[in-house]
């Protein structure tokens, strides 16, 4: 269900993201903004203020592992539930992360990357990536049904 260009649009986009970096920012940002998110958090240490949340070494690199995994959606974008079932079991029966969750941190994830790619982010690659997360977190809260 992708067309061509939401394919080029999504891999063009993705070729210029700094993985590490941008999932150690969308992660950062999504406790800061949705400060309930931090209740899965606690065990990573100091969450008391935006800048201790942007320095933490462990918040980075967890965010890095997750958006990791997010590429591999877009790698696998005609197999987004499969690739991504396994995953939702964990956030589900293990982790009881609320799946309105995902659409936060895909809601952050496109916020950042317009930031960082200014006028080049039209609304065509907004369309795609907002089909994108929306198809990813329906993927990991598959589980929940
Ligand atoms: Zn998650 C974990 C992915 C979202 C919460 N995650 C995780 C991991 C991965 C992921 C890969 C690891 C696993 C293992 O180790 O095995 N996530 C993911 C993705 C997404 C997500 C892809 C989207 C896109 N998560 C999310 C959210 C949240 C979460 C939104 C909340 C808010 N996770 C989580 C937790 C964990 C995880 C809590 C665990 C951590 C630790 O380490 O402790």
């Amino acid at each position: 269900h992708w067309t061509a260009e939401e394919k080029q649009l999504i891999s063009n986009c993705w070729s210029k993201v700094d993985v590490a970096a941008m999932g150690g920012d969308t992660l950062a940002c999504l406790l800061i903004v949705f400060p309930w998110t931090q209740r899965l958090f606690l065990h990573f240490g100091d969450l008391s203020s935006p800048a201790a949340i942007c320095a933490n070494p462990k918040v980075r690199q967890h965010g890095h592992k997750v958006l990791a995994s997010f590429e591999e959606a877009i790698k696998n974008l005609d197999k987004i539930k499969e690739t991504f079932a396994k995953l939702s079991e964990l956030h589900c029966d293990k982790l009881h992360v609320d799946p309105v969750n995902f659409g936060l941190l895909g809601e952050v994830l496109i916020t950042l990357l317009a930031g960082r790619f200014g006028k080049e982010f039209t609304p065509a690659y907004h369309h795609a990536f907002h089909k994108l997360v929306k198809v990813v977190a329906h993927a990991l809260a598959l589980r929940y049904h």
